[in-house]
């Protein structure tokens, strides 16, 4: 069976992603989280995932070491892993690239970090255009192909590229319009994403790494882990 390598669910957003939607595809994979080290994972992923990071999916002799390159991976042959139909797919691919490659300041000012609220010291300009982007995608494409998923009735890797930034609207509070939140919640009740957040809640190890850049983020206003901080 493949064996997905994934880090941390508190702080993964890569991670998630791939996990999401080969979960919600009934993709068969092994799940195997190999913690953050402080002061830098590379050397200790490099033992299965030739960047030195995760996700990595690895198929008997075959790696793949890029979220949306085990997303592809896994699409050849489990075809529910984008939407069937042409146009629906096209616009999911196409929001799920510029999530893979864009959303910089969202990415590096908003990190997801599941079980805490952060009120965060300010919203620049950067920073406001990533989150109305988000705002006009999370509106568009429910309202386009019928909802209540981005491209329509079932979840698909587009959701799954933009499940990160799901958690990332309620650690920071950030506020959208009546048509995206409404995604955002429903996103929030799915069952996979209850798994993992579940999970995230209960990780009894944290990454100073990580927690020292959060706390430069904002004002942390809540911290919901039950895991003890060792
Ligand atoms: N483009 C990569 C990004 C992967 C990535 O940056 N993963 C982070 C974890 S969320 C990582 O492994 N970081 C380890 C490090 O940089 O030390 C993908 O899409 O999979």
């Amino acid at each position: 069976m493949p064996v997905l390598y994934i880090a941390n669910k508190n702080y993964s957003s890569w991670s998630l992603r791939p996990w999401f939607a080969l979960t919600v595809a009934s993709y068969p994979f092994e799940e195997r989280l190999v913690r953050f080290v402080a002061g830098g994972s590379r050397q200790t992923f490099r033992a299965f995932s030739p960047t030195g990071t995760v996700p990595c999916l690895v198929d008997g002799d075959t790696v793949i070491w890029d979220s949306l390159a085990i997303v592809e991976y896994a699409a050849e042959t489990q075809p529910h892993i984008w939407p069937a139909d042409r146009d629906a797919r096209a616009w999911a691919r196409s929001a799920a690239a510029e999530m893979h490659s864009g959303f910089s300041a969202l990415r590096a000012r908003c990190s997801m970090t599941i079980g805490l609220r952060i009120r965060p010291h300010g919203i620049d300009e950067a920073l406001a255009r990533d989150i109305a982007r988000v705002d006009a995608l999370w509106s568009e494409g429910p309202a386009r192909f019928g909802g209540p998923y981005l491209a329509g009735p079932e979840p698909t890797a587009v959701d799954a590229f933009f499940a990160p930034v799901v958690f990332r609207v309620q650690t920071y509070g950030l506020k959208l319009s009546e048509p995206a939140s409404a995604y955002q919640r429903h996103m929030l009740a799915h069952p996979a994403m209850r798994a993992w957040e579940a999970d995230a809640l209960a990780e009894d190890f944290r990454d100073p790494d990580h927690e020292r850049e959060n706390a430069t983020l904002g004002v942390v206003t809540q911290d919901l882990r039950t895991g003890a901080d060792p």
